[in-house]
C-alpha cells in the first residue's frame, strides 16, 4: 500500500494487487470515466512504477460503463501546437500501456467510446461484457482521433472498418465486436472479471520470456518489413529456447509430465 501513496493518485484511478495480478481501475463514474489529464497522468505513474513480482495487469472501468473517452470538457481552447503535444502525451501513455512489464487485459463494458477504445487497444487481449458497445465519435465532434487508435484500431479491424466507424458514427455491439476482432472474448453477463483472472492466470503461469516476447517483440515484428521480422523471430526463438525454463518446459512435456494442448 504505501507503494502506491507515493504515487499520489487522483481519485479517478483505484489500484488493488491480488497475488500477482495488479488490477487499476477508471474510477470517475459520475463522468462515465472520461479521461482527463490527471487520470490519463495517474496511469502513467502507475505503469512506471509496477513492482516486478506483478505478472498481469487487469484494466476496468467503475459505473455503467469502461469509458467516455476524452474528458471533452479539458478539449476546448487548445490550439494546434498544445493539440500535438497533448495527443503525444496520450501516444506516450498508452505506449506504457502496450509496452509496460507485464501483459495487461481490459475488462470492458458500456461504452468504450474514443480515447476508451485507444485504452483498450493498447492492452494484450479485451474481454468484453454483454453490454459493451465501441465507437469513434471523433468523427461526429469533428476532431480526430489522438490516442493511438489510428494505428492500433485498424490493426484488429482492418482499414475499412475503422473508417466506416469514423465516417459514420457506426456503433459495434459486443457480439459484432469480438466477431470482427475488435475484443477476443465475450463474457457472460457478470463473468467478465472471472473470466479476465482466468485468463490471467494462464498468463502468469508461462515464462516470463515468453510473455516478454509477446508483449514486446511481437508487435516490432508486425511492424518491421518482411527480412527483418523473419531475423527478429530467429532471434527472439533462439533466446526463448536458450533458457532454462524453456529446457525444463520441453523435459516436463518429453517425460509426460506437463498438460497437452487443450487440456
Ligand atoms: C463527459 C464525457 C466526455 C460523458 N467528456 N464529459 N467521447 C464522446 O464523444 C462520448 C461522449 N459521451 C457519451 O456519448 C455518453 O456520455 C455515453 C454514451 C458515454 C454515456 O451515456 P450516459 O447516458 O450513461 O451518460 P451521460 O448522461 O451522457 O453523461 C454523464 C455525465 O458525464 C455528463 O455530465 P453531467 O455533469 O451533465 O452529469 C456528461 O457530460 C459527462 N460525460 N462523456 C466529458 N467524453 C486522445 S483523443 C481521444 C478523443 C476522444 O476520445 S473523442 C470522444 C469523446
Amino acid at each position: 500500500p504505501d507503494h502506491w501513496q507515493h504515487l499520489n493518485l487522483p481519485d479517478s484511478l483505484e489500484i488493488k494487487v491480488e497475488q500477482d495480478i495488479l488490477l487499476i481501475g477508471l474510477n470517475r463514474p459520475a463522468k462515465r470515466n472520461a479521461i482527463n489529464d490527471e487520470l490519463l497522468l495517474g496511469i502513467e505513474r502507475i505503469f512506471d512504477l509496477i513492482p516486478g513480482d506483478i505478472r498481469v495487469i487487469i484494466l476496468y472501468g467503475q459505473g455503467k460503463h469502461f469509458s467516455a473517452g476524452l474528458d471533452l470538457a479539458e478539449l476546448q481552447e487548445r490550439n494546434a501546437v498544445a493539440g500535438i503535444q497533448h495527443s503525444r502525451m496520450w501516444h506516450r501513455v498508452v505506449d506504457k500501456i502496450q509496452f509496460g512489464p507485464a501483459p495487461v487485459i481490459a475488462v470492458l463494458h458500456g461504452a468504450v467510446v474514443g480515447g476508451g477504445l485507444e485504452l483498450a487497444a493498447a492492452c494484450h487481449i479485451r474481454v468484453a461484457a454483454p453490454d459493451t458497445f465501441f465507437a469513434l465519435p471523433e468523427g461526429q465532434r469533428g476532431i480526430f482521433v489522438g490516442g493511438g487508435a489510428a494505428v492500433r484500431v485498424p490493426k484488429l479491424i482492418g482499414l475499412a472498418r475503422m473508417t466506416d466507424m469514423m465516417l459514420t458514427g457506426r456503433v459495434y455491439r459486443a457480439e459484432e465486436a469480438e466477431r470482427i476482432g475488435l475484443v477476443q472474448y465475450l463474457a457472460e453477463e457478470g463473468a467478465s472479471m472471472d473470466t479476465a483472472r482466468e485468463l490471467a492466470g494462464k498468463i502468469a503461469g508461462n515464462a516470463p520470456m515468453t510473455n516478454y516476447a509477446l508483449t514486446h517483440v511481437l508487435p516490432r515484428i508486425v511492424d518491421a518489413g518482411q527480412d527483418q521480422a523473419l531475423v527478429m523471430e530467429s532471434l527472439m526463438a533462439a533466446i526463448a529456447q536458450d533458457a532454462p525454463e524453456a529446457k525444463q518446459r520441453l523435459r516436463d512435456f518429453l517425460e509426460g509430465r506437463a498438460k497437452k494442448v487443450g487440456e
